[in-house]
């Protein structure tokens, strides 16, 4: 039999990372070493999440978060491994974690540039049923001569310096995008503790007829609203209606509208009428993926979500994702 094919283009995060930085000459080394600390927290929840089952980790652990859900052990720990690696990298000034009412300042970090917001474990309601979640990420660069303050993360996702988010799947998905950059998916290789370069330059499908959204709000929906998802059960050009795939857990939902295309919502409605998802670890990073990828991200008015300033660190929005022009096709129902 063929020996199996040795793939002799084996790229590591830790190479793609390294490539990158020797691509700006005035980079002193800090953002690499941040995104080294990103990927190994990455991989300690990924540990985690693998074995949860096992050491029945799944469990309530009795606190509640700020929006009062109950938090499920996973939630405390992978929030409480986040932090500690964003401190011991000496390269975060601030932190804003989904299960942190308040910012976090690293007062010790003197030099550090850089503030990171990041929900440790999103759509862990969904933990116990072995449904896929994710770790959401975006990075923020301190303004000049800032000492950290929350003004430095309270910014519009168009100054992101780089987001992206990790679904813990059948492996560990990490899908990276820097400031006017491609895409880039890795999987984590377990044997060798390494993110492989999978998926290179993601690109969305232009359109396809996939919508992923939760009708079970649809009592609440605006009317242009119901109107747009009442369209798309009709019968299209093609004689057949749009296909309806929702998971409940962001990052799975996106990753798969990411690869095979269609459009991800959650929209304002009367119900939530600031929207459900956060701005600053849910909206602002998966539409820098999404728009970097050749897609669109809005919220409920239509206006491009990267553009949005969050008033508060859990401020909140409504927004949809997805092929391009899949969202020309919402706007149409926004005239
Ligand atoms: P619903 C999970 O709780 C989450 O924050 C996202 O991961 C997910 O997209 C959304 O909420 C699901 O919300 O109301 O449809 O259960």
């Amino acid at each position: 039999a063929m020996p199996e094919q040795i793939n002799v283009d084996i790229k590591t995060l830790t190479r793609f990372l390294t490539e990158e930085q020797v691509k700006h000459k005035e980079a002193t080394g800090d953002f690499t070493l941040l995104c080294h600390a990103l990927q190994f927290s990455f991989k300690q929840i990924a540990y985690y999440i693998r074995r949860a089952t096992l050491v029945n980790l799944t469990g309530l652990a009795g606190s509640s978060n700020t929006t009062g859900d109950d938090q499920k052990k996973l939630d405390v720990i992978s929030n409480d491994l986040f932090i500690a690696t964003m401190r011991s990298s000496g390269k975060v000034s601030l932190l804003v974690s989904e299960e942190e009412e308040e910012v976090i300042y690293f007062k010790d970090a003197k030099d550090a540039r850089y503030a990171v917001a990041c929900d440790p474990i999103d759509g862990s309601s969904n933990l116990d049923a072995g449904v896929s979640v994710g770790t959401i990420f975006g990075v923020h660069k301190l303004a000049e001569g800032s000492t950290g303050t929350k003004e430095d993360i309270l910014k519009p996702g168009t100054e992101l310096l780089a987001a992206g988010f990790t679904m813990y799947g059948a492996s560990a998905q990490l899908v990276i995008t820097m400031k006017g950059g491609s895409v880039n998916g890795f999987t984590l290789d377990n044997g060798l503790g390494e993110f492989i370069l999978t998926h290179p330059d993601m690109k969305l499908p232009k359109s396809r007829a996939i919508y992923s959204v939760n009708e079970g709000n649809s009592l609440y929906w605006e009317d242009n609203v119901k109107a747009y998802f009442n369209s798309l059960k009709e019968a299209q050009a093609n004689g057949k209606p749009y296909s309806a795939r929702y998971i409940g857990s962001m990052v799975a939902d996106a990753y798969r509208t990411l690869l095979y295309g269609g459009i991800f919502a959650y929209p304002a409605d009367k119900k939530s009428p600031k929207g459900k998802l956060r701005i600053l670890y849910e909206c602002a990073p998966m539409a820098m993926v999404f728009e970097n990828a050749g897609g669109q991200a809005v919220n409920s008015k239509m206006q491009r979500m990267l553009e949005i300033v969050p008033e508060h660190i859990h401020d909140r929005s409504g927004i949809f994702m997805g092929s391009y022009d899949e969202i020309e096709k919402v706007k149409s129902f926004h005239k």
